[in-house]
């Protein structure tokens, strides 16, 4: 059982006032709020070890890449990765995408094929788009039900020996949607595709276990999991990071440099270059840290608490029609009120300290299939309350009194 009074008193802003009102703060999945003990890890690097990573001989170098390298050994447990060096720090999930999309440039031919979902954020839909232009590949897409599933038949439908990789995301950020990802992958691998994992709206909610998955890359941010903005992880297995050229050139990705050849860096440098964010790839591990203490079960066994007491109690609400009906959700409700602007709930709701996400999640093609502009998003973590909950839907019906 969580102590839950115990751990909104690690998170500072969650004691804010907003509009004059206590903060309920529903847009998790946004931006998770950040503990303490994170934000004081990120002090003391800059007070105490700042200093730039594999190179210089001087002590706090030294210190700063030992620290750094005993994050990336956190993050290869937290995911029982193989090897610490198949995990690279990136800027965010979208960094990590756009690393394997373009490796996967020198490998597409004409006529090859890329299956995404249409459950997917842009982040993996774009980068996509634009190999399949750069290399006259073609861009096949998973449909979804009126639930929000993806249509598994079809899926099987779409695989066939051009099928060169499968992009989708573990949970959708849009309507909380755990997807069936072992049978994509086990599918996928079964006529030669690799396999992407956007694991974005996953990781804040369980812990992924990338050789049990069998998974050929995983991505996600730290931001969304109690850790700094500007981080990410790619995972990616050894053979494929060998296979994939380096996605920029500079510093320390290099053996060797002359003017007539440059050799690269050794996994993981290789896709590293330039000076990273040392300080939130350090904190990356300290939010890890605490999560773990807090517990993924425990984390699961509440939330899927929230994600019931609200979806009861939204249900209440005349008019209500919610998106993503299925047995496996994470923690994210997405709604509509008929005849209403998701927009103008949100606004209001605001004014009364509740911040929900309104708008298509940066999932447009979600939004289309439904034929809505977007919907109110309340993303659940395992700080918020059951009150809160109450508050928000009580704060709802009053924007529907006022709007209707
Ligand atoms: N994929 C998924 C599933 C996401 O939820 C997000 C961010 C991204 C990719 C992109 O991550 P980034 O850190 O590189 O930006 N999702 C959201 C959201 O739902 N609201 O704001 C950001």
């Amino acid at each position: 059982m969580l102590d839950i009074q115990k751990i909104r008193a690690d998170f500072p802003i969650l004691s804010q006032t907003v509009n004059g009102k206590p903060l309920v703060y529903f847009d998790n999945g946004a931006t998770s709020q950040k503990p303490q003990v994170v934000i004081d890890a990120e002090v003391k690097y800059y007070q105490e070890i700042n200093a730039n990573i594999h190179r210089g001989v001087h002590t706090l170098s030294q210190l700063a890449t030992d620290a750094y390298e005993v994050s990336r050994g956190k993050v290869k447990d937290h995911i029982n990765a193989k090897f610490a060096h198949e995990v690279l720090f990136t800027s965010g999930t979208t960094h990590g995408i756009n690393l394997v999309s373009n490796g996967f440039a020198s490998i597409l031919k004409p006529g090859d094929e890329v299956v995404v979902s249409s459950l997917e954020h842009h982040s993996n839909i774009v980068p996509w788009q634009m190999l399949c232009e750069r290399t006259g590949a073609v861009l096949r897409v998973i449909p979804i039900d009126q639930n929000g599933e993806l249509i598994l038949s079809e899926f099987d439908a779409l695989l066939s020996e051009k099928t060169k990789i499968v992009t989708v995301n573990h949970i959708s950020n849009a309507l909380g949607v755990i997807n069936p990802i072992k049978y994509i992958i086990e599918k996928a691998h079964a006529v030669g595709a690799a396999v992407l994992i956007d694991g974005a709206q996953a990781v804040p909610h369980l812990k992924p276990d990338v050789q049990d998955l069998d998974c050929d890359f995983y991505a996600f941010s730290g931001h969304k999991m109690c850790g700094p903005t500007g981080t990410g992880i790619l995972y990616g297995k050894e053979e494929w990071l060998n296979k994939l050229p380096p996605y920029q050139g500079g510093g320390e990705m290099i053996k060797e440099v002359t003017f007539e050849k440059t050799t690269y860096a050794d996994l993981p440098h290789k896709f590293e270059a330039g000076t990273p964010n040392i300080a939130g790839g350090i904190v990356l591990g300290t939010a890890i840290d605490y999560l773990n203490e807090v517990g993924f079960e425990n984390i699961q066994k509440y939330e899927e608490e929230l994600l019931e007491h609200a979806t009861k109690r939204l249900s209440e609400i005349e008019g209500i029609r919610i998106y993503g009906n299925t047995k496996n959700k994470a923690s994210v409700v997405s709604f509509n009120i008929d005849g209403i602007h998701p927009y103008d709930v949100g606004s209001i709701i605001d004014k009364l300290g509740i911040a929900v996400r309104t708008g298509h999640h940066c999932a447009q093609p979600i939004m289309n299939f439904f034929c809505i502009p977007g919907t109110i998003r309340a993303s659940f973590s395992f700080y918020n309350t059951k009150q809160e909950i109450d508050q928000m839907v009580d704060a709802v019906k009053k924007a529907q009194t006022m709007l209707s």
